[in-house]
C-alpha cells in the first residue's frame, strides 16, 4: 500500500508539473482528488486496512493529499502568470513601427505667388486690402471712368446678377471704397478673385487673380510709379532685371503703360518665353485720372498717385513656367504636389 502511494506521488507530481494547461490540470485534479480519483480511493479504502497499518497509511495518503493539492494551486498560479504574460505580448505596442505618413498637402501655386508678391510690396510700406467680390456697377465701373458704353460693360463681359449688381470683372472697386473712407496718404495693394465672361483657353480663365496697387499722396510722380514697380519686377524676376514702360491705355489712369521687363530666361535675346522678342509685359500702370480722385472726394489739385493692376495667375505661369492656366483650376494633384 506503501509503494503504491509512493508510485501515486511520484507520477502525480510528475504530470501536474509538466501540464501545459488549464484543461490538463483539471483532468489531473479530478484523475487524483475527484470523487472517484485514485487518492480519494485509496483514503475510501483506509477502513479496510489491518488495524496497526492504519495510521501509518492514513498519515501518507494525507501528506500526498496535501502535497497534491499545494502542486496543483501552484501550477494554477504559475499558468496564470504565463497567460498573463502572453496577453500583454501579444496587446503590447510595437514602438519601432514607422507611422503612417501623413499628406499635410501643399501651397497652391496661386497663393504662392501671391505671397512672395505681397512680401515685396508689404516690404516697401504697402497695406494688404481685401473687399468683396459682389460689386454694384457703380464701383466696378462708374467711379473708374469706365462709360457705360464701354464693351466690358455689356452683359457678355461681366457675370450680372440683375442690373446694377455684378461679380467684379476687377479688383478696383476695393481701393474706391478704401479712398471713399480714408484720407491720403493711401498706399495699398489690393489681391483677390474676379470675373469675367470669357471662353476658357490656354490663357484665359473665367475666374483669375488680380493685384492692384494704388499710391495717393501730395506731389506723386511718374518716377515714384517707375522705382516701385521696378524694385517688384527685380525681386520677383531677378536683380539684374531691366524695365522698360509703353504708353497705353486705361479709362482710369492718365497717362497710362504697360511695364515690360527684359526676358529672364534668355537676359533679352530671345527665346521661346519671349517670344524671340527679349522682352515680357508684366503688368498696367499709370497716374491715377483726376476723374476718378473727384468721384471719391478727393481734390485733384492737391492729391495725386498712380495705380497698376497685374495678373498673378500670369506672373506665376511666367516664374514657374507653367503653359496653361486652366492647370491651376483643374485641382490635379500631378500638377499641385509639384509646389
Ligand atoms: C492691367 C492694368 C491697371 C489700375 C489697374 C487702378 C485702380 C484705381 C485707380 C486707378 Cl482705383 N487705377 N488700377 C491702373 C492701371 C492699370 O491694371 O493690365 N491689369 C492686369
Amino acid at each position: 500500500m506503501k509503494e503504491t502511494l509512493e508510485k501515486l506521488k511520484e507520477t502525480s507530481i510528475d504530470l501536474i508539473k509538466n501540464a501545459v494547461n488549464f484543461d490538463e490540470l483539471e483532468k489531473l485534479r479530478v484523475r487524483y482528488l475527484g470523487k472517484k480519483g485514485e487518492l480519494t480511493t485509496v483514503l475510501k479504502g483506509l477502513g479496510k486496512l489491518p488495524k496497526e497499518e492504519k495510521p501509518i497509511i492514513g498519515k501518507l495518503a494525507n501528506i500526498v493529499k496535501l502535497e497534491i493539492t499545494d502542486l496543483l494551486d501552484e501550477k494554477i498560479q504559475t499558468l496564470e502568470k504565463k497567460k498573463l504574460e502572453e496577453k500583454i505580448m501579444k496587446e503590447s505596442i510595437d514602438i519601432t513601427l514607422p507611422g503612417r505618413r501623413l499628406d499635410p498637402g501643399r501651397i497652391h501655386p496661386i497663393t504662392k505667388i501671391l505671397m512672395e508678391i505681397k512680401e515685396v510690396f508689404v516690404g516697401l510700406g504697402f497695406a494688404v486690402v481685401e473687399g468683396p467680390d459682389v460689386e454694384t456697377e457703380y464701383y466696378n465701373f462708374e467711379a473708374l471712368n469706365i462709360p457705360v458704353d464701354h464693351p466690358s460693360r455689356e452683359m457678355w463681359d461681366s457675370f450680372y446678377f440683375k442690373p446694377g449688381l455684378l461679380l467684379r470683372s476687377h479688383t478696383s472697386p476695393v481701393q474706391v471704397r478704401v479712398m471713399e473712407k480714408q484720407k491720403p496718404p493711401i498706399k495699398i495693394i489690393v489681391p483677390g478673385k474676379c470675373y469675367r465672361r470669357d471662353s476658357v483657353d490656354a490663357t484665359h480663365h473665367w475666374m483669375f487673380h488680380q493685384l492692384e496697387g494704388l499710391l495717393i499722396d501730395e506731389r506723386v510722380t511718374f518716377a515714384d510709379l517707375k522705382g516701385v514697380l521696378l524694385e517688384f519686377a527685380r525681386r520677383i524676376f531677378g536683380k539684374e532685371r531691366r524695365a522698360k514702360f509703353i504708353p497705353s491705355y486705361f479709362p482710369f489712369t492718365e497717362p497710362s503703360a504697360e511695364m515690360a521687363i527684359d526676358c529672364f530666361a534668355c537676359n533679352g535675346k530671345g527665346c521661346n518665353i519671349c517670344k524671340q522678342s527679349g522682352w515680357i509685359e508684366i503688368l498696367g500702370a499709370g497716374m491715377v485720372n483726376p476723374k476718378v480722385l473727384k468721384a471719391v472726394g478727393y481734390d485733384p489739385e492737391i492729391y495725386n498717385g498712380f495705380a497698376f493692376g497685374l495678373g498673378p495667375d500670369r506672373i506665376a505661369m511666367l516664374k514657374y513656367r507653367i503653359n496653361d492656366i486652366r492647370l491651376f483650376y483643374d485641382n490635379d494633384l500631378r500638377f499641385l504636389e509639384q509646389f
